[in-house]
């Protein structure tokens, strides 16, 4: 047992304190203050048992302070000091405070919910090049939230195919349109071909629409091949780039936004629910969200409470509280739900979210019975029926895609 203790409840954190809040539960032979006190030093300076090495001024200025603890909720607050981080290296944070605590033996279940940022590891970070103002700016849309799609099948249909299907979903009325999180560059779907016939296809689309149009191509790939594919996005005039943030890690989200390509940055989180679904361990989406948006994403997957995806709606707005809360220097990131969304939904999510948000249907779009360009047409509708403050079912009686879209899914939940 380590001789060193960080327990230290009179504590009152400095502004510069890094402070992570966990909800604990001890092994059954380990009591909370131990358990406590063996996260705080596997977490900053410490190790399983006394050392000689521990100089007395390294456990002075870099012990971590357990500033609460309580065992009927299970919940402590660990307050380290900025100086034992490298500000500009969020990898290098996140090894220490969520790191290998999660794998040890003394916690049975151990969860981190939310990371207190201080100004000078902010400081460190860029954020979002546009954000939510910058977004809406580009589309010129800011009077209700911007409307989305999937490309689907996943993965599956030949470039020409695909851009089809997007020409339609961008002509019936949708903002963006964009890949699947799986599709990148199979072999049937190669990326280049398919950027160039999405380029083409987005032209058309704005030029018969008169409306701005984006296509947020996925360019998830490993470093070198990504920044390939990301030149190749920039040479071809394309604004948007697509990244899997989970997948691809904390390294590669951090350099890409600080490589200095000026892309608005879309992150999809598949892989997230492996890290945040248990409500007892691994780390809390919220406290993710906030990580991604320091990184510099412009758009992130916060969770619907009303698709197929298992967030519920506390969770989801925890989520939007992340990425648009004032916060520094860092601007808010858009929130994006996605995952079971179609037409009869969007009043419920305009609730939840207020306008401020992508909405993306995959499924509920090309799941029309008229197909995708009656889909878009559908979730427009819905958009303008929520905008004028109108029930859908009354707006559909003159609207004949949003009518046939709430025949087939109604106003249902999705599983
Ligand atoms: C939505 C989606 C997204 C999910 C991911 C899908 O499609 O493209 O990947 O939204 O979940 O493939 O499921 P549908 P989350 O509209 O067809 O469901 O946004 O929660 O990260
Ligand atoms: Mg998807």
């Amino acid at each position: 047992m380590t001789d060193y203790d960080y327990i230290d409840l009179g504590y009152t954190p400095k502004e510069s304190d890094v402070i992570a809040t966990f909800y604990l539960e001890p092994h059954p032979e380990e009591t909370f203050e131990s358990a406590a006190n063996k996260v705080a030093a596997e977490s900053s300076i410490g190790t399983w048992t006394d050392i000689k090495t521990m100089l007395p001024e390294i456990y002075e200025t870099l012990r971590p302070h357990v500033f609460e603890m309580d065992k009927e909720s299970g919940i402590i607050k660990i307050a380290y000091p900025a100086y034992g981080f490298e500000a500009a290296n969020m990898p290098g944070i996140l090894a220490g405070i969520a790191g290998n605590i999660f794998g040890m033996k003394a916690a049975k279940n151990l969860r981190l919910i939310w990371v207190d940022w201080p100004e000078e590891i902010v400081n460190a970070y860029k954020g979002p090049l546009y954000g939510i103002d910058g977004v809406r700016k580009f589309f010129g849309v800011y009077d209700r939230p911007l409307l989305g799609t999937i490309v689907k099948p996943k993965v599956g249909l030949p470039p020409d195919k695909f851009a089809e299907v997007a020409y339609h979903a961008w002509r019936g009325g949708l903002d963006v349109v964009k890949d699947d999180e799986n599709l990148v560059g199979q072999q049937f779907c190669k990326f280049e071909d398919r950027l160039y016939k999405m380029m083409e296809a987005k032209d058309k689309a704005e030029e018969e629409t008169g409306e701005k149009k984006g296509y947020m191509v996925n360019i998830t790939a490993p470093w070198d091949e990504m920044i390939r594919r990301a030149e190749m996005v920039e040479d071809a005039g394309n604004e948007y780039v697509m990244l899997d943030v989970v997948v691809l890690g904390f390294s590669a989200v951090e350099a890409f936004r600080n490589y200095g390509f000026e892309f608005i940055i879309h992150a999809h989180r598949a892989m997230h629910g492996a890290i945040t679904k248990n409500p007892k361990h691994g780390i809390k989406m919220a406290a993710l969200a906030r990580i991604y948006r320091m990184l510099g994403v412009d758009q992130l997957h916060v969770g619907t409470a009303v698709g197929k995806m298992a967030e519920g709606k506390e969770d989801v707005l925890d989520n939007v509280h992340a990425v648009r809360d004032e916060f520094y220097h860092i601007k808010p990131t858009f929130p994006v739900a996605s995952g079971g969304l179609h037409p009869g939904l969007v009043p419920d999510i305009v609730e939840i979210f207020g306008n401020d948000v992508i909405i993306q249907a995959g499924g509920g779009v090309h799941g029309h019975p008229d197909g995708t360009e009656a889909g878009a047409k559908a979730m427009r509708q819905a958009a303008e029926a929520v905008r004028e403050g109108m029930s859908l079912e009354d707006y559909a009686k003159d609207h004949e895609e949003l009518r046939k879209a709430l025949e087939k899914w109604g106003r249902e939940h999705t599983r």
